[in-house]
């Protein structure tokens, strides 16, 4: 007999800060990724948390009533890490009996994390893709089989936990992931700048070596591509669920630029390109090839890339191992920094720019955060500027550490934005400062440019996200009558009241 199973499936609360939540709300790709993938006989809810960010005990305590769960998994990023252990506790206060699971990149890196005893340790970690194991274990739990078979997964037996072996990664290629399941949202509210958004993917993996990314430790240097076929079907799905814009969520889709070209021309003809695109890239593969790629990439509807600059400075980048990704080539050889004419290329072919850069790296002075900063001020259209973050297993955070430069270990301000290590001149608060206080002014710059497409939201939402950068400041502060350190001190204690969520 097969036993149907209510499986409740949470993505955490917890938001960047570089966008006010009124403006951008993203869909967790994993859920509806493993919902996609159970057996069909299983109830599947998938719930976004940062839909509901300041009610987030009330919804789970809903849901949890509504349709009591057999199994609830969480998807969990590192700094999510302490929300995610306050809602076990919640739901296994609700419903005792349930089982835990809890994957991505915090479970996957860090496991050891969720076996700890304690009332947020799970009953089951997914380490690495997660469609096949979490299939493979819902089948014993349904059959009360043992679940020493199933590659991938780490699993509770009495007081210990037992790792099984890694799952190698999935070849895509071979249809084995089937489509995600969307219907299976309980919430509602994605937007990106007032589109409704929902994110898609068309290949996983990335075979260079950053060393502040988790995707390497994650899965190991590779790159696997799903059927052009599946992804439009996928974007289709996506169009059908009421997107109008979607993320290309792909580690690095840049790194098959002949596919990529290819890719846009398959949007084109599959009358796909009404829909607004988002990407993120790498400078060499924009400025090597954008004379061909960068037309196609508007043609197919493409409005937003994410540019990995990472830094503008080489030493940084070779403290990042970031440098290739980023070297420009002419005739073949060697030919400087990738960034500029990327970004000219984007911009010729009517893209918008969202900078991504890392300050804050451990030689840099305050000439080389300021050089940094006024990159972004003269060249992007949106900043994304954020410090080093020591995550779990990453090489950085090896490095960070033997040069005992981690200055906080409180994993709830891994987020991106606050400085959590110092570099050898300069202390993380004074670092954290530099960037929050230029930042602001960036925003308030692009801002209209960012927003010119989409006149209505930005007289709805403007205010507010305004309001959400200049959170602490105050008109004496602006005005110079208040020392702007008071000004960042108060941005410090919201953005501290902000990170509890349950
Ligand atoms: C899309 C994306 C975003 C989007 C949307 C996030 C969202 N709602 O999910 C946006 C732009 C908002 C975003 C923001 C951030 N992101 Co982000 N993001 C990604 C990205 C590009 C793709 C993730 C994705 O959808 N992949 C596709 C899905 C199918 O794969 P997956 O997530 O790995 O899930 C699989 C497994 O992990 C597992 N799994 C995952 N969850 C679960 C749960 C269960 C129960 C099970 C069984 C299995 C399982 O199974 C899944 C299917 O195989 C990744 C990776 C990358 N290339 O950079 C970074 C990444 C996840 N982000 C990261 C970070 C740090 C951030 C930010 C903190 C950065 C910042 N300071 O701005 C913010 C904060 C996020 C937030 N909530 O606001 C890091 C996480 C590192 C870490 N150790 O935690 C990553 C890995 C980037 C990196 N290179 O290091 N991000
Ligand atoms: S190119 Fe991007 S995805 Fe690849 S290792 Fe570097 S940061 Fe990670």
């Amino acid at each position: 007999m097969m036993a149907t199973m209510n499986v409740l499936l949470l993505a955490m609360p917890d938001s960047f800060e570089h966008m006010a939540t009124v403006a951008i709300r993203m869909p967790n790709g994993a859920l509806t990724s493993l919902a996609g993938n159970v057996d069909a006989h299983h109830s599947v809810a998938v719930a976004d948390l940062v839909l509901v960010q300041s009610q987030v005990r009330a919804v789970v305590e809903r849901l949890v009533r509504e349709r009591p769960p057999d199994v609830v998994g969480l998807s969990v990023m590192t700094f999510q890490r302490h929300t995610a252990q306050r809602l076990i506790e919640l739901v296994r206060a609700l419903r005792p009996g349930v089982r835990i699971v809890v994957g991505g990149y915090d479970p996957s890196l860090a496991p050891e994390a969720y076996t700890r005893p304690g009332p947020g340790a799970a009953d089951f970690i997914v380490r690495g893709e997660g469609e096949l194991t979490f299939r493979a274990l819902l089948r014993a739990l349904e059959r009360g089989a043992g679940f020493a078979g199933i590659p991938g997964l780490t699993f509770r037996a009495g007081d210990l936990f037992v790792d099984n072996p890694a799952r190698p990664v999935s070849g895509l290629e071979d249809g084995a992931i089937a489509l995600p399941n969307r219907a299976a949202r309980v919430l509602r509210g994605y937007t990106m700048v007032g589109r409704q958004v929902d994110v898609v993917e068309t290949s996983r993996g990335c075979t260079f070596d950053c060393s502040f990314c988790s995707i390497i430790e994650m899965r190991g240097r590779n790159f696997h591509t799903y059927a052009f076929e599946r992804v439009l079907a996928d974007i289709r799905d996506a169009r059908a669920h009421g997107a109008r814009s979607i993320f290309i969520v792909d580690d690095n889709i840049t790194l098959d630029v002949r596919r990529f070209e290819a890719l846009c021309r398959a949007i084109v003809d599959a009358g796909l390109s009404d829909l607004e695109y988002l990407v993120q890239a790498m400078t060499s593969a924009i400025a090597n090839h954008g004379l061909t790629l960068a037309p196609l990439m508007r043609r197919a509807g493409f409005r937003w890339v994410f540019l990995g600059i990472e830094n503008i400075l080489d030493e940084d980048l070779a403290f990042l191992r970031a440098g290739a990704k980023n070297r420009a080539r002419e005739h073949g050889a060697p030919a400087g920094n990738a960034t500029v004419r990327a970004i000219e290329l984007l911009h010729r072919h009517g893209m918008l720019v969202v900078g991504g850069l890392i300050v804050g790296n451990p030689t840099d002075t305050r000439e080389s955060i300021e050089a940094n900063l006024e990159f972004a001020r003269r060249y992007v259209d949106y900043p994304y500027i954020q410090h080093p973050t020591p995550y779990p297993r990453t090489p950085m955070t090896r490095e960070f550490r033997a040069r005992g430069l981690i200055v906080n270990e409180r994993l709830d301000e891994y987020d991106g934005t606050t400085a959590v290590v110092r570099s050898e001149h300069l202390d993380a608060e004074e670092i954290e400062f530099m960037r929050w206080r230029a930042e602001r002014w960036m925003k308030v710059r692009h801002l209209p440019r960012a927003l010119a497409r989409r006149p209505w939201f930005a007289l709805r939402y403007g205010g507010k996200m305004l309001a959400h950068t200049f959170r602490g400041s105050s008109l004496r502060s602006l005005l110079g009558l208040e020392d702007e350190r008071r000004a960042f001190a108060r941005y410090r204690a919201i953005r501290a009241r902000e990170r509890t969520y349950v």
